[in-house]
């Protein structure tokens, strides 16, 4: 083995990561360096760039070795000058940007483009090739190589997480996602710890903890640990190609194994501890200031050298201690005999078709939806379970995708009734006991990855949609915006990577907020949180979808719809209690299809002009809405009422500023331009306000929802009695009460709002409270709702 030459390459990826940073002109250092050779605006980070590169190198060398099948994910996606470097050295870069050609030109554009306006960012981008994420975000690298290996034998996920990024959240939880991995059926994780020591302004904790503690650490983690450092350059590099010798080859063994005999076991998989300096081979000292080896050389070491004679002078001998003279061609491309230890095609980590899963993805094959759908004759007749349909759905799109559809959830997908996945059982290598044959449906094959992480999961499905296959996730609605910054991280990537030409669509992450607000009957406040979709909705158009479909058919056609769209996030809320069936499937599939419809059901007088619309959006408010529409029907048969679904939130958004968003005109049809609005809605009112303000009926539209503040400003006196223990137990109907989205409280504001109903509304308004408070006591006295209700 050739160290020197690896020596070499890396030096180069050094030197140009340094490059990146601060040099405008002069790429190759062949004259003196000059002030106005240096970027006006110093941006970058220095310090994970050459521990990145570092491992980007090794990693080609046993590629090519071994004629492995590798992606590489950087943690520490900030030190994109790491990963840029080798990536344009193995000539993919230049094949997509043709300006960064393989000579002088192509280096000093490179140089310029990096963290500059309209060129490369300065994270590992969607732009460029071979990277699935970008890191900005630190906690998600282990979680989205998992994702990837899955259903993919012969991947190898190399993977640098940051030691930094190692005391997040999400990543020190994405440990245990080996205890997931088949080493039959899946790929494997290489993971990379890049203990440099620091972060941006500390030590790390795995730095200044013993060897021997942090060894454990990774050993009780399930991993073989092999630590590479050393004193000189060139033995380091000795000590990880053996490391990555040991490793690839650790890996082939289990593989090997396990795939000859067929016996599944969970191995002890190996993992490589890096320790060498933060921002190696920069300045140790700068005027009694530690740079290599200290937080110092996190971004740019030296910020002044514009203006600072002296340390420009420091950057000149930086740059020329990596002797590019001796790394670079006359044109001023990398050294031929350095250029050919790259893996050529494909085999480049930078060209490998799993990190642009879209060139992968098979489109799913889904059963046709009238073999789960409930036969709905007559609106509200059936109860039944709106996610339980959906189960069977999953199954048999499962059973017709055997290696490309995975369900995830935290440990949830039984309780959002989901069951009907477990047929094929629930992904686990780690101990089965006698007692999980009873329905524990723990399987090494299995299909449905549980774990107690919404971080992980969430991660573990981005790394497998990333990939090109296809997901959903479920969770509970309250617990959803834990991984609300996930989302939006993974939105950003989709939305960039749909203007990049060469990056094909992917399939779109799905995820199912069931368990919700409105039915925390046993569970109460901890549980009631609507807001997650508030944090997804003002987001990237061309990405966000928000579906509420109202029972289960609709829920059927909206995941079917959700299943065939690519690269957007799909958000669906539906609960998983039992409600009234109002649509048989073909009406299930228009109202989808529509987004919005109205419903003749609850309404009266439907040719006429209406005097009151009513609206819903969300299963359990549109069956408080129907009912009040019921109330108001027998109370006022003269009463013209319209009653509307929205399914797909952003048909309320103007058409300017969401493409599924209703036209101004369609708006004032089905909303009609001057009538009173009683909006029912899942969630916190105020947003529908946001998505409706600028339509033409807005100063008639009165949303109800969820409150926070139901003891302010209350409109209901006689309730305040009632407004305690709302940490606690809740019926359906006590619970709707109390936030005034009950079918009473609907009924009552239409009253109000009805110029016809003024004066002679004021009766059945008294009968409604009452009807409200007796509600009320009943759930109080029984613990129950009214069985009548
Ligand atoms: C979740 C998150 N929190 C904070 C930051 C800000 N940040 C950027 S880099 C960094 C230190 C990272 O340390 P490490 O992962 O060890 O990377 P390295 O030291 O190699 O640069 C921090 C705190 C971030 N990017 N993401």
């Amino acid at each position: 083995m050739d160290l020197k030459a690896l020596r070499d390459y890396w030096r180069a990826c050094c030197y140009a990561a340094v490059g990146m940073i601060y040099l405008w002109d002069n790429p190759l250092l062949r004259e003196p360096l000059k002030r106005e050779h240096i970027k006006r605006r110093l941006l970058g980070h220095w310090g994970a760039s050459p521990g990145i590169s570092f491992a980007y190198v090794h990693a080609n060398r046993v590629i090519n070795k071994y004629d492995l099948n590798c992606i590489f994910v950087v943690g520490p996606g900030h030190g994109a000058p790491g990963y840029i470097a080798p990536v344009y050295f193995e000539g993919t870069l230049s094949e997509y940007y043709p300006q960064f050609s393989q000579d002088e030109d192509g280096l000093r554009n490179l140089f310029r483009a990096f963290s500059f306006p309209g060129g490369l960012g300065s994270h590992c981008t969607p732009e460029l090739p071979g990277s699935i994420q970008e890191g900005g975000e630190l906690g998600y690298s282990l979680s989205h190589a998992y994702g990837a290996v899955f259903d993919n034998p012969d991947l190898i996920a190399i993977t640098v997480v940051g030691d930094g990024e190692s005391e997040t959240g999400p990543l020190a939880t994405a440990w245990h996602c080996n205890k997931f991995l088949n080493p039959v059926r899946d790929g494997a994780v290489l993971p990379v710890l890049l203990l440099n020591g620091y972060k941006i302004n500390n030590p790390t904790i795995f730095a200044r903890i013993e060897e021997e503690e942090l060894l454990s650490l990774f050993k009780g983690y399930g991993y073989e640990p092999k630590v590479v450092e050393g004193e000189e350059e060139l033995e380091v590099h000795g000590v990880m190609a053996e490391a990555m010798d040991w490793c690839v080859e650790r890996i082939l063994d289990i593989w090997e194994d396990a795939r000859s005999s067929g016996r599944v076991f969970r191995p002890k998989w190996p993992m490589i501890i890096l320790r060498t300096p933060k921002g190696w081979t920069a300045p140790k000292k700068v005027e009694e200031h530690y740079i290599e080896g200290y937080w110092r050389s996190h971004q740019v070491p030296l910020a002044d050298v514009r203006e600072n004679e002296k340390h420009l002078r420091i950057l000149e001998e930086w740059l020329k201690s990596y002797e590019p003279e001796r790394l670079f061609d006359e044109k001023g491309g990398l050294r031929e005999d350095l250029r050919s230890l790259a893996p050529k095609g494909n085999k480049r980590m930078s060209a490998n078709p799993h990190a642009n899963g879209g060139l992968l993805r098979v489109p799913l094959r889904l059963p046709p939806l009238e073999q789960f759908a409930l036969d709905v004759q007559e609106p509200m007749k059936l109860h039944y379970e709106n996610t339980r349909p959906l189960g069977t759905f999953l199954r048999e799109i499962i059973r017709s995708n055997p290696n490309n559809f995975r369900v995830f959830g935290p440990d949830e997908t039984h309780s959002n009734r989901l069951y009907d996945v477990f047929e094929f059982g629930k992904a686990w290598m780690a101990k089965i006991l006698p007692e999980d044959q009873d329905e524990g449906h723990l399987d090494p094959y299995g299909r449905t990855v549980e774990m107690l992480s919404e971080h992980t999961v969430e991660g573990l499905l981005e790394g497998y949609v990333l990939t090109g296959r296809h997901g959903i996730l479920s969770t509970y609605e309250g617990f959803a915006p834990i991984i609300s910054s996930m989302v939006n991280q993974f939105g950003k990537w989709l939305d960039i990577s749909s203007d990049v030409p060469w990056r094909m669509p992917l399939s779109s992450l799905n995820l199912l907020l069931t368990s919700v607000v409105w039915r925390q009957d046993h569970n109460g406040f901890t549980h009631q949180d609507p807001g997650f979709i508030n944090a997804i909705v003002d987001k990237w158009p061309n990405v966000v979808r928000v579906y509420f479909p109202p029972d289960a058919n609709t829920l059927l056609c909206v995941v079917k719809l959700c299943l065939q769209s690519t690269n957007r996030i799909n958000i669906i809320v539906a609960d998983k209690q039992k409600h009234p069936q109002y649509l048989d499937l073909a009406s299930a599939q228009r109202h989808v299809e529509k987004g919005i419809g109205i419903w003749d059901f609850a309404s009266n007088h439907v040719e006429e002009e209406p005097d009151v619309v009513i609206a819903s959006c969300g299963d359990i408010p549109t069956k408080e809405a129907v009912y009040a529409s019921f109330l108001l029907k027998e109370a006022f048969p003269d009463l013209r009422i319209r009653f509307v679904n929205v399914v797909n939130l952003f048909c309320l958004t103007p058409q300017t500023e969401h493409p599924d968003g209703l036209t101004d005109h369609d708006f004032d049809i089905y909303f009609t331009k001057d009538k009173p609005i009683i909006f029912n809605f899942h969630g916190y009112p105020w947003l529908i306000h946001r998505l409706t303000y600028r339509r033409t009926n807005h100063k008639n539209l009165h949303v109800r929802g969820y409150r926070e503040n139901r003891k302010v400003g209350i409109d209901a006196t006689h309730l305040t009695p009632f407004l305690k223990g709302r940490g606690g137990i809740t019926t359906p109907l006590q619970l709707a009460i109390l936030n005034q989205i009950d079918r009473f409280s609907i009924a009552m504001d239409v009253i109000d709002r009805v110029p016809k109903l003024q004066g002679k509304g004021g009766s059945f308004k008294d009968k409604l409270k009452n009807m409200q408070i007796d509600a009320l006591r009943y759930a109080y006295t029984h613990g129950v709702d009214k069985p009548d209700l």
